[in-house]
């Protein structure tokens, strides 16, 4: 992608530990656009330090800063991307592709654990049950995926609504329900970075938070029959 390359949001909460490597990682012409919900272990000045530009977002959740990251996105194809280390902005370009050559209005990665402990047991099992979820509301996903590349004007259009860890689930059933073109392609999955802590699947709390999320997600969204 060249014209004005691409912005990539980083939904950022405590994460300085990852945020090096993961902000050094990202191709030439790729602009990191960090969104931080109030970390307290100094990851804006890290992300800052390392060229990335900061968006302080008040509202918690992941939705809320994946959406502000949105708003202050300029290009015409934008990347999200877990900031703790777990995915390589090496594999971006590669789902852009997809994008830029109308191959698909959504590309997806779809994870692929690399080394032990990548993908707790029952993140990987909740994830399966709502991907079945979501073929059988036509989409053919096998993965509710971190990482992602749309063009903005696309998604803003598109009006995902959940503003916590629904995110992910309400934007792949409005792509479905919009009739778009989603793709997913492989992406490799490692553990978050040594040191950084999970928010979402690695705990009990995380993880029942999320399930509560998608849960109204599915409540609130009719898929096609
Ligand atoms: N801004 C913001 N970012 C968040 C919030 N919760 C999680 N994140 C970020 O969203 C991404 C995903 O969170 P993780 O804790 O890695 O969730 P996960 O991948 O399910 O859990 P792990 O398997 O432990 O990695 C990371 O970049 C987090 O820093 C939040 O409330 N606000
Ligand atoms: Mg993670």
């Amino acid at each position: 992608m060249d014209a004005g390359g691409v912005d990539v949001v980083l939904p950022c909460l405590d994460e300085a530990l990852a945020l090096p490597g993961v902000l050094a990682a990202l191709p030439e012409g790729y602009r990191a656009i960090v969104v931080d919900n109030g970390s307290t272990d100094g990851s804006p000045e890290v992300a800052a330090a390392h060229g990335a530009k900061v968006v302080v977002e008040p509202r918690k959740g992941y939705g809320a800063a994946v959406h502000t990251g949105l708003e202050h996105a300029t290009a015409e194809v934008v990347c999200f991307l877990d900031a703790d280390g777990s995915l390589d902005p090496g594999e971006l370009p590669g789902l852009v592709a997809e994008v830029v050559a109308g191959r698909a209005r959504l590309a997806v990665g779809k994870r692929v654990p690399v080394g032990r402990g990548a993908w707790p047991w029952h993140a990987r099992a909740g994830n399966a049950v709502l991907a079945a979820l979501l073929r059988g509301r036509g989409l053919p996903v096998s993965d509710i995926a971190p990482a992602r590349a749309v063009r903005r004007a696309d998604l803003l259009e598109l009006g995902v609504a959940d503003r916590a860890f629904g995110y992910p689930l309400e934007l792949l059933i409005r792509a479905a329900q919009a009739g778009w073109v989603v793709r997913e392609k492989p992406v490799a999955y490692r553990p978050r970075t040594l040191g950084t802590r999970s928010k979402v699947s690695g705990s009990v709390k995380g993880t029942a938070r999320a399930i509560r999320d998608m849960l109204r997600v599915l409540r609130e969204t009719r898929g096609p029959r």
